[in-house]
């Protein structure tokens, strides 16, 4: 009962992801995903160092072998370092499940509900794009949408779907994926002005509400680009419109107490932690209630066995999950995620964005979407994903930076 190899591949079949192949000595595979969205080699590379140090472990000992990785790297945390983690533990524990013959799920405590509430990602340059981009969702069944709005006078904005795409809805993928990796060896820039913003979206979240009706849950991401004052003002000013959650209202990683000036003024839910990674980080989070929502992915935050602890302390703060899961996350990061999702007693919501029909070639999945659903197979043991070593290899890594964000005068500013 050993690891006998760990493999490492990185793949880009629409976008770049990192996978981690754990195989032990009487043939059992596990999968990881440590794809870090623009710093994809950088992560492979972290992968490929530790691997050495498991050939020969027991596979069974999770807890022991994230510990010794986590204590035994020294320069702790840091996105780097906690997406590899994640990847061997989440190749870890789809071993032990497919070792029971069981969906993860039941390791972690079984099944805590039916079937996993999602949210999908809309978005207009207009009226006519948004509310055609709401539509196709609703028609789908979906029940929860992200609502982003292109800014009048900047041409690019976060989230929002290029024009054509939006309008003519030419297949699935373009109607949805928002966010292509713009593959360029250095990033595109984009301009941010955050008056436009604040005048903008309370109209665009008012006018959805009279046309959709209070049942709709109705989100935002704000991606860290407000102050804390405007962040509060903003969030005080959308709270007739009843929003599920404010997402990233305020670079609250560079410092928590950006949120208690937020939550002095505002009963909107706060969702936050896209782009941190462990505990240390949600410390203060948690203890003050600064939040609502956990954001954070499980394959950035060092894998199913730490992410697990953060959701049980906030459990005890009244705090749900509401894990980070756009397509920059491979559809093994994914499926950790609906993993935990459907074991944890504070669940919340879960976010999807559809796949390329290529990315799906490569990662085999198990899940199906009904209703605005999300559903495992309950016969399917482990994570409930296999990967296409050929198929990976006909899509060679390209580089994708994320993008750098200005203001006007051209002072740099958070993306
Ligand atoms: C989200 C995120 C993404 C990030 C992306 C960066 O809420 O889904 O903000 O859109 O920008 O994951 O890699
Ligand atoms: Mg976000």
């Amino acid at each position: 009962m050993a690891i006998a190899k760990a493999e490492v591949f990185v793949t880009s079949p629409g976008r770049n992801f990192v996978v981690l192949r754990i195989t032990t000595d009487d043939g059992i595979v596990g999968l990881g995903d440590a794809t870090l969205n623009g710093k994809e080699l950088v992560t492979a590379e972290y992968l490929k160092s530790i691997a050495p140090f498991l050939i020969g472990k027991n596979e069974d000992n999770i807890e022991d072998i994230w510990q010794y990785l986590y204590k035994g790297a020294y320069w702790r945390r840091g996105p780097v370092t906690m997406a590899s983690i994640s990847a061997v533990d989440v190749a870890l524990w789809d071993i032990k499940a497919k070792k029971a013959g069981v969906p993860l799920y039941d390791l972690l405590g079984g099944a805590s509900r039916r079937g996993l509430l999602v949210y999908a990602h809309a978005s207009g340059v207009d009226y006519p794009s948004l509310y055609d981009s709401i539509d196709g969702y609703l028609d789908k069944g979906f029940k929860a949408v992200r609502v982003q709005f292109a800014l009048p006078g900047i041409p690019s904005t976060y989230g929002v779907a290029a024009s054509a795409n939006a309008k003519t809805g030419k297949g699935e993928s373009s109607r949805y994926d928002f966010e292509p990796a713009r593959r360029s060896q250095v990033p595109v820039e984009e301009v941010w002005d955050a008056q436009t913003y604040m005048t903008t979206l309370p109209k665009v979240f008012e006018n959805v509400r009279n046309k959709y009706g209070d049942q709709l849950l109705l989100l935002h991401d704000a991606h860290h680009r407000m102050s804390p004052n405007q962040a509060a003002a903003f969030a005080k000013r959308i709270e007739p419109y009843n929003l599920f959650w404010l997402e990233d209202c305020t670079p609250a990683e560079e410092n928590p107490n950006y949120l208690r000036v937020v939550r002095e003024h505002t009963t909107t839910p706060l969702a936050i932690g896209e782009t941190i990674n462990s505990y240390t980080d949600y410390l203060q989070l948690i203890r003050e209630n600064l939040i609502d929502y956990v954001r954070s992915a499980v394959t950035h935050t060092g894998g199913i066995t730490h992410m697990k602890k953060i959701m049980s302390y906030a459990e005890f703060y009244g705090i749900k999950s509401g894990f980070h899961g756009p397509t920059d996350i491979s559809p093994v990061g994914q499926a950790a995620n609906f993993q935990l999702d459907m074991a944890i007693p504070n669940f919340g919501i879960q976010e999807v964005m559809q796949y390329t029909p290529q990315t799906l070639d490569v990662f085999h999945t198990s899940f199906t979407l009904e209703d605005g659903y999300v559903h495992l197979d309950a016969k399917k043991p482990g994570l409930g994903v296999d990967f296409d070593e050929k198929e990976a290899a006909k899509y060679p890594y390209q580089p994708a930076p994320l993008p750098v964000d200005r203001l006007l005068d051209g002072t740099m500013h958070e993306w």
